[in-house]
């Protein structure tokens, strides 16, 4: 265990600093700790600009201001505390400051309901009350506490306080989701494909939108999104076209976002980088090459990113462009991590090293397509653009009752009037990787499109393509 903070130059250099901001805290109105917010250092001498009257009654609690025992430092980054675990001498009051070190923003929030919060690059400073128990203390953000923004005070002689840390975030969830009955409905995520976007130079505005979704009938959860739907919009080019993505984190946003095209070669720490909310910038990329392509946020943990719902897919046809068929569809694969009801999905659960998805799905939405078939007539041709956004899961992607007569995964083409007639059963995809598929469906009837990995078919990877009226009989 780490003995005490490092605080021998700060304390040197800004006791007098740290006393003048107790007092200048005590002279609030509100002094409780839950009240205190983050407040930035303040610039020498700003206590003298405190009025007389907040003074006069900062007198008693000047005496408070005493017994501050210690200035505890913690630095935050990406992901956690630097010290995270701290033994003090004795219980009682004292200083608090955190350097965010991180380039996005953190905060530390001690059990009894402390909060400091700074910005990427910024120092703040606070107090905190620590008991002969000690104090746990997480960042609250939401999935840093899981991706290990967590830590403990402790005081000597005394025992570690325990792990659990009620009433902050959303920690691991235990018991299951229980369903929601006045849920809304879901919003059905139309499976058809778009057009491929004419010109050769496109603008697309993509935002990050954080919002609630009901993610299966009865369950809801505050995702986060490109543009609103879960997945993001399929944008679909040619080879030789030029992309401007135009991203934009709206003021409002909790957290910071990203996005990284599968499809673009271009530098992770230039257009990928992190944007705060109310911030935006321009991602350019050339599609050199053909194929289904994910893109996701990429902002730290990008497995919480990616598994609340920020991914999407693009399409990069040939320049020649692919050959007609009747009808084209396109089908992400992800999972849900439930959070409770109304929040963030689970990232503890995401991270566990077998991940046990509460529901894997197509297209955001469980069963979507199982309670709303998609029709097509029987014996036309049929293009399916297939995406695996995991984030963890591989995919069996599935049609029962067709044979897909193409496939082309990841660059490799099986080909319809190939020499011998070979056809595939099962399209392979693992986390990230996308196909096409091309298939008819035989006669009139229903043909449940899955993951052949049996165990998440009863957990929403259900489709179902109905031909014709859907009845054989008739
Ligand atoms: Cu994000």
């Amino acid at each position: 265990m780490q003995s005490n903070v490092k605080h021998t130059t700060f304390r040197a250099a800004a006791l007098s600093g740290i006393l003048a901001l107790s007092v200048g805290l005590s002279a609030c109105a509100d002094v409780t700790p839950a009240a205190m917010r983050g407040n930035p250092v303040p610039a020498p001498g700003i206590a003298m600009a405190i009025p007389e009257v907040a003074v006069a009654e900062a007198a008693a609690p000047a005496a408070a201001a005493a017994t501050v025992i210690d200035t505890l430092e913690f630095r935050s980054f990406e992901m956690g505390f630097e010290p995270a675990q701290v033994m003090v001498a004795e219980p009682g009051r004292y200083a608090v400051r955190l350097i965010n070190d991180g380039v996005i923003p953190h905060d530390i929030a001690f059990a009894d309901g402390t909060k400091l919060v700074a910005g990427p690059g910024e120092t703040v400073e606070g107090e905190v009350t620590v008991p002969a128990e000690g104090l746990s203390f997480i960042c609250s953000i939401p999935g840093h506490e899981q991706a290990g923004m967590v830590g403990n005070l402790t005081v000597a002689g005394q025992a570690a306080p325990a792990a659990a840390h009620d009433g902050h975030g959303s920690g691991p969830v235990d018991a299951p989701i229980a369903a929601d009955p006045n849920a809304p409905a879901p919003v059905r995520y139309d499976p058809v494909a778009p057009p491929l976007l004419e010109g050769t130079v496109h603008d697309i505005v993509l935002e990050t939108i954080e919002k609630e979704m009901v993610v299966a009938p009865g369950y809801v959860q505050k995702v986060w999104t490109f543009g609103g739907t879960v997945p993001g919009p399929v944008i679909r080019v040619k080879v030789g076209d030029v992309v401007r993505i135009h991203l934009k984190n709206p003021n409002g946003s909790e957290l910071p976002h990203s996005v990284d095209f599968h499809s673009s070669m271009v530098a992770h720490n230039d257009e990928m980088t992190d944007i705060m909310p109310g911030e935006d910038k321009v991602y350019e990329w050339k599609a050199e090459y053909a194929g289904v392509w994910m893109y996701h946020c990429g902002t730290a943990p990008a497995l919480h990113h990616i598994a609340n719902g920020m991914y999407g897919m693009v399409i990069v046809e040939p320049a020649e462009g692919l050959p007609a068929v009747d009808q084209e569809y396109a089908v992400v694969q992800s999972e849900w991590y439930l959070g409770p009801q109304g929040e963030v999905s689970d990232l503890s659960k995401a991270a566990a090293s077998a991940p046990a998805p509460d529901f894997v799905l197509f297209n955001g939405v469980a069963n979507q397509y199982k309670d709303a078939p998609i029709k097509v007539a029987t014996g036309e041709t049929v293009r399916v653009f297939v995406l695996n956004a995991g984030p963890s899961v591989d995919s069996a992607f599935h049609i029962v009752g067709t044979i897909f007569n193409t496939v082309i995964k990841e660059g490799v083409k099986l080909e319809r009037g190939n020499a011998g007639n070979w056809g595939a059963q099962v399209v392979d995809l693992a986390p990230a990787q996308g196909a096409i598929v091309e298939f008819e469906l035989a006669e009139d009837g229903t043909y449940p499109m899955v993951t052949h990995a049996f165990n998440f078919v009863g957990r929403g990877a259900l489709g179902i393509f109905q031909a014709g009226d859907g009845d054989p009989k008739n």
